[in-house]
């Protein structure tokens, strides 16, 4: 099997010319084989502020587009998402390693937000809201923004641009696009479908979307334009408290979607085979590569011996491998940094007192492809490396008797992305979703802590970034609101009483 050679037929499929995957200095690697399978070349920093001007522009034009009509051009997005389904799908697996449905999984949650971002085109509301003085009226008016600053992960490459995306589009604004350097296959696949999208909407203002492909620098540029009213970036904490600052420092927005160290808590009433499988996909899923993967599990001592077994079994059993030429549930790991900084956990957990099922590397003909058999940590405690996020398939499994404990335990943690409790019992898992419970932006109850539909707002608290992404009104982040007190009366009567009569 050639990946090079198939991930240029992809491309070419979705529009990309072959020759934007040779001669250039960001080299990219298929996760599967480890194997080079593009060479792209780097925006300079002058084109990057150079595309921020051109979207800026676009965004004056797309602005006045009446938001039904923007709302048209997303709906060509979601169609071309849909006949592009399967190859993007298989880039996905390429370039980031996920098994088959995940990979088309991604996708189908690009096409989702879109059809959510249709219906919100017409959906844009403001508030009327009661004066205090006669004659008047007052009410709300959202505006489009401005350009807005999309900063992407290795692991959703695709969706995360597309929940910002399509908002944006619809909210009237313009995109410029960093995605992560280890994914810039699928970003490129991304614009030459949009670009289809464009055509086929006739009249859309050219630069509505720009794709800056380069590293760390690039990034900058896009953080701190003076063109560029939000920021919206997907990574690490460490990352997130470079760009925070620096968007506040020149009153920027951001929306910060940054680590998770989510948890579960399986309690004595819990429906054991359901826990089963919701932990075994939200740990061992997408090779624990998710930022909502689970990563702590509480539970409680009268069922840990029930399940803790069962758990043991699945990790030792579950098949690892290409997702490209097998079945395997877990794909590889993204790269050797990856791998390097699972081993460090792995062995920090032990020096704690961890009992650790897997964890091994698994060989399979690629020296530099990085997979490993999930790891399942025994922890006598919470303590060392689960405190952290490690970004691997690592499910830390520890034992508790009181509920008012776990809940601490639960929220001690620096990051609040999201969580899961297993109960039977309403009391348990309403004092989990009350304000006492879980501190995180999502908590759900006997489902795990992965795998959110588009609907809800996405993201979490304290150390996440406190960032909300996708449905609900995450939109408004994407707008600007404009209060707006209309006087048809013939008297000028002031706020608040204040009289100031000039003669
Ligand atoms: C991410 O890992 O950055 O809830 C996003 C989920 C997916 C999105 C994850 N819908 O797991």
């Amino acid at each position: 099997m050639n990946v090079r050679q198939e991930t240029q037929e992809l491309l070419g499929r979705m529009g990309v010319p072959a020759g934007r995957l040779s001669g250039g200095d960001l080299v990219v690697r298929s996760p599967v084989t480890g194997e080079k399978i593009a060479a792209l070349k780097s925006i300079s920093a002058a084109d990057a502020a150079n595309a921020i001007e051109a979207a800026d522009k676009a965004f004056r034009v797309w602005r006045n587009v009446p938001a039904p009509k923007r709302g048209e051009l997303v709906r060509l997005l979601g169609e071309e998402l849909r006949a592009h389904k399967a190859d993007l799908g298989r880039l996905v697996s390429i370039e980031v390693g996920k098994i088959p449905s995940e990979g088309l999984g991604e996708v189908q949650e690009m096409i989702d937000i879109c059809d959510f971002a249709v219906g919100l085109s017409r959906q844009l509301y403001g508030l009327t809201i009661a004066t205090e003085r006669p004659g008047h009226r007052m009410m709300e008016t959202w505006h489009p923004l401005g350009v807005v600053g999309v900063i992407s992960a290795f692991n959703f490459p695709v969706a995360v641009w597309s929940w910002n995306a399509a908002l944006a589009f619809v909210c009237g604004n313009s995109v410029v696009w960093k995605p992560s350097e280890k994914t810039p296959l699928t970003a490129l696949a991304c614009e030459a479908i949009f670009a289809r999208a464009v055509a086929r909407f006739g009249d859309a203002p050219e630069g509505l979307l720009k794709v800056l492909i380069g590293d760390r620098a690039v990034g900058e540029v896009l953080v701190d334009h003076p063109k560029v009213p939000l920021v919206s970036a997907t990574g690490s904490t460490r990352m997130g408290r470079d760009v925070g600052p620096r968007l506040a420092k020149r009153f920027a927005r951001a929306i910060l979607e940054l680590g998770g160290n989510n948890a579960g808590i399986v309690c004595p009433s819990a429906d054991l085979d359901m826990a089963l499988r919701a932990i075994a996909f939200g740990a061992m899923g997408t090779a624990g590569q998710r930022c909502t993967t689970l990563r702590r599990l509480f539970v409680h001592e009268s069922v840990y011996d029930q399940l803790v077994p069962r758990l043991r079994k699945a990790y030792e059993s579950v098949s690892v491998g290409s997702p490209l030429e097998t079945s395997a549930l877990v794909g590889p790991l993204i790269d050797k940094a990856a791998y390097s900084g699972m081993t460090r956990a792995l062995e920090a957990a032990k020096a704690e007192g961890g009992k650790i099922t897997g964890g091994a590397r698994v060989e399979n003909g690629h020296a530099e492809a990085y997979y490993v058999r999930p790891a399942l940590v025994e922890m006598p405690k919470q303590a060392g490396p689960v405190l952290e996020e490690t970004f691997a398939p690592i499910l830390y499994v520890m034992k508790y008797s009181d509920f008012d404990a776990v809940l601490a335990d639960h929220n001690a943690v620096g990051a609040g992305l999201s969580s899961s409790i297993f109960t039977r019992d309403l009391m348990e898992s309403e004092r989990f979703l009350s304000v006492e419970g879980s501190d995180c932006g999502i908590a759900n109850v006997n489902i795990g802590t992965s795998g959110a539909e588009i609907g809800g707002a996405f993201g979490g608290e304290k150390e996440t970034g406190g960032g909300r992404e996708s449905g609900s009104d995450a939109w408004k982040a994407y707008m600007r609101r404009a209060t707006n007190t209309v006087n048809y009366s013939k008297a000028l009567p002031l706020a608040q009483g204040v009289s100031f009569d000039i003669d």
